[in-house]
């Protein structure tokens, strides 16, 4: 039996992904992104796709671009795009500034390729991703297999505690086979520069820290969408 509160959430994610569908226009290139925020507004767009809308889309996972094409959106190969029109995606907690942590679904390497391409990057979202400073949510690593203890000594060295991202007790695996180590580093004064230093780790593919890629975050809060 879902609660209320999940029920609340629930709309708050539908009336954001709604108004951020409404930004995709015929003949954009649409990045979409990973988890149950994005979900909302991929079959948004495939309702719009069989209203007769002209899209082609690149897909953040292996999940998103079974559902997108379930709904008939055509995707694209994201390693022959050069630019990407508009994306949509999620995220785990997001700043005014527009500083993210992303990654709690374990796709944020393309989720990060698909933002840097996009020309309109939109994040969409429930109040409860806002915070005033990140790093409640630790910050998600994927390391290559055989950089594992040199990534995860790395990152203790920063003054981090690394966590290997286990799923009912098995190894979670990405869908580009490498690892996810969830990195706490408490709360972040700095997220630009703890991004600088994690993007020196060699074997590290990519992190959460999602720093002055976003366009624009559209948030809803009971009934009200804050853009
Ligand atoms: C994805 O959206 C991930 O980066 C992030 O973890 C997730 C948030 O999922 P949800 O919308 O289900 O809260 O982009």
């Amino acid at each position: 039996m879902a609660t209320i509160d999940k029920i609340q959430q629930d709309a708050e994610k539908l009336a954001a992904a709604q108004a951020a569908v409404k930004f995709v226009k015929d003949g954009d290139v649409v990045g979409l992104g990973t988890g149950s925020t994005t979900t909302f507004a991929i079959k948004e767009l495939g309702k719009r796709v069989k209203e007769g809308l002209k899209i082609k889309a690149a897909a953040s996972s292996i999940r998103t671009q079974e559902l997108a094409e379930s709904l008939g959106i055509e995707i694209l190969d994201l390693g022959h795009l050069s630019k990407i029109d508009i994306s949509i995606d999620g995220a785990d907690e997001f700043t005014e500034s527009l500083d993210l942590i992303k990654g709690g679904g374990g796709a944020l390497f393309r989720e990060k390729i698909i933002a840097s391409l996009s020309e309109n990057a939109i994040i969409i979202t429930d109040a409860s991703k806002k915070v005033k400073k990140l790093g409640a949510f630790t910050v998600p690593v994927e390391v290559i297999p055989l950089a594992y203890q040199y990534v995860s000594d790395q990152i203790n060295k920063l003054g981090g505690k690394g966590i290997l991202r286990t799923i009912e007790s098995q190894t979670f695996i990405t869908d580009n086979g490498n690892l996810i180590i969830d990195a706490d580093f408490g709360l972040i004064d700095d997220p630009a520069k703890l991004s600088s230093d994690l993007n020196q780790i060699n074997g590290l593919l990519a992190h959460g820290l999602f720093i002055n890629i976003t366009s624009k975050v559209i948030m809803s809060e009971g009934a009200d969408i804050v853009i």
